[in-house]
């Protein structure tokens, strides 16, 4: 979904973040969020990242999902560049399985928050939660969807049987 004024922004540091970033996009989707999708590296295009976060407020964007790997500084980064809160979601990394990135996004510094999320898919998910959540407390829409959507969830597990023993 593309549209004119999204409310919320998913950034990644490469392509090779999609794999867990398409979670917290589908959320978005099902919900119907108007929300825009791209590729900004905070150390590979840096001009760019500090362009995108300076104008994210004034673009009338609540909330930035940002996922990195690695020495993930591109949440910490946009974060100290606007007001707008910001997500952020450790994606696995090649050689220490995104517990590098998970430690860049969470130990922040004093100052500047970024909310951390889980590791991988769990993350990236909850991160699309979140920013529903942060919506649905101004669009009562929104919120009825949010409860709908955790109904169910208690609904699928009060249906979960276990094999016999
Ligand atoms: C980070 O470096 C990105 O967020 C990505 O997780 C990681 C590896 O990037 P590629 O080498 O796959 O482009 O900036």
């Amino acid at each position: 979904m593309k549209v004119k004024e999204p409310l919320v922004s998913v950034v990644m540091g490469s392509n090779s973040d999609w794999n867990v970033m398409q979670y917290a996009v589908a959320i978005l989707k099902d919900f119907g969020l108007p929300y825009e999708v791209r590729v900004v590296s905070a150390h590979r295009t840096p001009d760019e990242m500090f362009e995108f976060a300076e104008t994210a407020s004034q673009r009338g964007i609540h909330c930035i999902i940002a996922g990195a790997g690695g020495a993930a500084h591109l949440p910490g980064m946009i974060a100290a560049k606007t007001t707008v809160p910001v997500l952020g979601v450790p994606v696995n990394s090649r050689y220490l399985n995104g517990l590098d990135s998970l430690l860049s996004i969470v130990q922040m510094p004093k100052g500047v928050p970024v909310a951390s999320f889980a590791i991988g898919e769990a993350g990236a998910s909850n991160a699309g939660l979140f920013a529903v959540a942060m919506l649905a407390n101004s669009d009562d829409r929104i919120r009825n969807q949010l409860v709908e959507f955790r109904k169910k969830q208690a609904e699928s597990v009060a249906a979960m049987r276990l094999p016999e023993v």
